[in-house]
């Protein structure tokens, strides 16, 4: 990565006089991250993907809203919120060449972690994002703007998959097939799905809790603040809790080819489960606390779907780093659906016996 190529935007945020050092951080699929480091200061400067946020400058508003949400005295948030730094010029988005960029503070000390370490860890992520969900309760959804239509709607993306079959080179359809079928052999589910979200409430929602996506605290190892408020907006608890199992309960990482391997933690599902009832500390309906073993199944379908859909589109929304990497994640998230549906449907039969 080339210092000079940042050059003019990193002015819009530091003197003319102070040197600065830009090195990637995290690893996020759709935006770009960076850590710029001056003499001074540190902080994560981040270029929008307006492909996919056709309106950057709502993902900025919402990001404002809610941080001073969350930071009222009222809403009795106990996690820090990582608030939006402005540039010099005292905007929180910056437009150079028709590219989209703002910045955050970068909070010394924390860290974040790809894959989750024990079962107390599963617990706590899981109470955080429960309680992020609880603080924005309060929070009337029409003060936010809409980010990204029909984002978690499963006959939404499975109508894309079909689009993107029919103008797909024959190469890639070939290579697709069996993934192709295995996702659209799974009628009964999708329509379960379809028949829970008619009676789900709406709330505001993270729809990206992703555990690399929560900032831990270096010493203690405890959550420290939920990042990435980027498609924040009216969704179901069940998306989050189910993207939280489906990047903390697979053994394996969501691009590992090797998906014969792959098992399920149970101890981390139960956990997060645990975590995520405490957490939202009675606000859920009955319905809703029964829809989370169902998300935990659908956000692998779903992101799994959306990764295949974009490698039969040639790989034009998700970062990919080889030819096939987004048909090995579609692989990768319907064997992990497959592992989660065995897990719940063994675990209701027990059940079943038991009472
Ligand atoms: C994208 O870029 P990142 O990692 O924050 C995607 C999520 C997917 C995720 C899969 C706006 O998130 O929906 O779950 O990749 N974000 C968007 O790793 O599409
Ligand atoms: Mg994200």
């Amino acid at each position: 990565m080339t210092q000079s190529s940042y050059a003019a935007i990193v002015s819009q945020y530091v003197k003319d006089d102070e040197r600065a050092t830009v090195t990637p951080l995290g690893n996020g699929l759709v935006n770009l991250t960076l850590m710029v480091t001056t003499a001074t200061s540190k902080f994560v400067l981040q270029r929008i993907n307006h492909h996919v946020f056709p309106n950057p400058q709502a993902v900025v508003n919402n990001s404002h809203v809610i941080s001073n949400h969350l930071l009222a005295k009222e809403t009795n948030y106990q996690y820090a919120v990582i608030t939006p730094r402005a540039s010099r010029n005292g905007n929180l988005l910056e437009v150079i060449d028709n590219e989209y960029w703002r910045a955050l503070e970068y909070v010394d000390g924390t860290m974040t972690v790809d894959a989750i370490s024990d079962s107390q860890q599963a617990y706590d992520t899981a109470f955080s994002f429960a309680k992020f969900s609880g603080a924005l309760a309060s929070l009337p959804a029409d003060n936010l703007q809409p980010i990204i239509d029909r984002f978690h709607d499963l006959s939404w993306r499975l109508e894309q998959l079909k689009d993107a079959k029919k103008v797909a080179s024959p190469q890639r359809l070939i290579k697709a097939n069996v993934v192709i079928e295995s996702f659209e052999s799974q009628y009964e589910f999708v329509a379960q799905v379809e028949s829970l979200v008619k009676q789900l409430p709406l709330r505001i929602t993270h729809n990206d809790t992703k555990i690399n996506n929560l900032l831990f605290n270096c010493s203690t190892n405890l959550p420290h603040a939920v990042i990435d408020l980027d498609t924040c907006m009216c969704g179901y608890l069940m998306h989050d809790f189910g993207d939280m199992v489906r990047t903390c309960c697979g053994s394996l990482a969501e691009d590992a080819t090797n998906i014969e391997d792959m098992v399920f933690q149970e101890d981390i599902y139960q956990q997060l489960m645990a975590g995520y009832v405490d957490g939202l500390n009675g606000i859920a309906l009955p319905l809703e606390l029964d829809s989370l073993a169902i998300g935990a199944r659908l956000m692998p379908f779903i992101i799994g779907s959306r990764f295949l859909t974009d490698y039969l589109a040639n790989d034009v929304y998700f970062t990919t780093a080889r030819d096939e990497h987004n048909l090995e994640r579609a692989a990768n998230q319907f064997k992990l659906f497959e592992l989660v549906t065995e897990f719940l449907t063994s675990t209701e039969n027990k059940q079943r016996v038991v009472g």
